[in-house]
């Protein structure tokens, strides 16, 4: 086992560096893991190239990193549901367990959670780590640490796909085939989505998309009118989607996800990007499109743990590049790339 406790610290705009911290106790109700992967998400490229997301901004040296899974290498002295040597997914973000909103179940709306990688708390990207052990998932033996790492993309994947009631009957359409658009895919094929089509600006994406079981894509193009984009979408379905999930958080696509939604159905936004965009309100008011957003996920680790365990959801082929710890730089570097890029997963011992 490692002794050194080597972490990629994000200590301002481009400026990531490997140092050794100290390993950490686990409290009582803690575990101290050996980490296993850590997979790159948009939000540490964002920190990373901005130095900030909105109001939440890096102003002290943060350990980056929060799609992760490890090994349990010791327990606080009130652990009972792990042992050493299991190999768990850590759902990141721990809430304070007092507030209505623990209470109530919608713990991924506390305001006092401590969400790994969201400044100031640090993050997973190191050896050792430890976490509540109540916010760590047993892994089958079947189940690898890429795929733990991975039930973190996945379980937004879950949330939104229960938020846009995706069921049976469901014609989805999904803007964005970015990680978070193919999740959303994965998972609304395993709900039997009746038919799922995917968006891009991107040809190579929706390659990836097909691969993945997409119905159909379709390939934005700039020169189009809005108009003329619908009535091509609603071609493709044959009739008009029902439920529209835009992954992109782009203004563009989130107004085509309104205009393209069948009355009565749901537009889910789960794309975050400028903090205010137009859309057409009233065309949505007065076609009873219900528009929703979704914060996370929240009691959706095991659910998503279970689609990956059954084999129900193969989520290994995002994984597109892999990197050691050492070589986080490179990763990050990937990452920003985009492209052919989907999911940059770094290894930690
Ligand atoms: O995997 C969870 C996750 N959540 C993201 C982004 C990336 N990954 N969110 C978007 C940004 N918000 S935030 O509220 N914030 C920076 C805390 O704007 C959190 C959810
Ligand atoms: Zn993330």
């Amino acid at each position: 086992m490692a002794k050194n406790n080597l972490s990629a610290i994000l200590y301002g705009i481009n400026d990531i560096r490997l140092e050794n911290t100290s390993i950490e106790e686990p409290g009582d109700n803690e575990v101290l893991l050996e980490m296993g992967c850590v997979g790159i998400c948009g939000s540490d490229v964002h920190y990373l190239v901005n130095g900030r997301i909105g109001d939440f901004i890096v102003k002290k040296p943060m350990i980056i990193g929060h799609e992760s899974s490890g090994t349990v290498a010791k327990l606080g002295k009130n652990v009972t549901n792990l042992k050493v040597g299991d190999r768990v997914a850590i759902e990141p973000g721990v809430p304070c367990r007092m507030c209505n909103f623990c209470k109530e179940g919608r713990y991924n709306l506390c305001k006092d959670v401590v969400f790994c990688a969201t400044p100031p708390v640090h993050g997973t990207l190191r050896r050792f780590y430890k976490h509540a052990a109540d916010f760590c998932f047993k892994l089958p033996d079947h189940m690898s640490l890429e795929e733990g790492a991975l039930l973190e993309p996945l379980a937004v994947g879950v949330r939104t796909c229960k938020r846009a009631e995706i069921g049976i009957s469901s014609n989805v359409l999904i803007l964005g085939a970015g990680p978070i658009g193919l999740v959303t895919l994965l998972v609304a094929k395993a709900m039997g989505a009746n038919k799922i089509v995917l968006t891009d600006i991107v040809e190579s994406r929706l390659k990836i998309a097909k691969k993945l079981g997409a119905d159909d894509t379709y390939l934005l193009q700039k020169d189009k009118s809005e108009k003329d984009v619908v009535a091509d979408i609603h071609a493709i379905f044959g009739d008009e989607p029902d439920r529209t999930i835009d992954a992109s958080g782009v203004q563009a696509s989130i107004r085509l996800a309104i205009l393209a939604t069948k009355s009565g159905g749901i537009a889910t936004i789960v794309g975050l990007g400028a903090p205010e965009v137009q859309i057409p309100l009233i065309n949505a008011l007065v076609r009873e499109v219900d528009i929703r957003g979704i914060f996370r996920y929240v009691n959706d680790y095991n659910d998503a743990l279970n689609l990956v365990a059954s084999g129900k959801v193969n989520v290994m082929p995002l994984i597109t590049h892999n990197y050691k710890i050492e070589d986080t730089k490179q990763a990050f570097e990937t990452s920003k790339a985009g492209g052919d890029v989907i999911k940059v997963m770094i290894h930690c011992n």
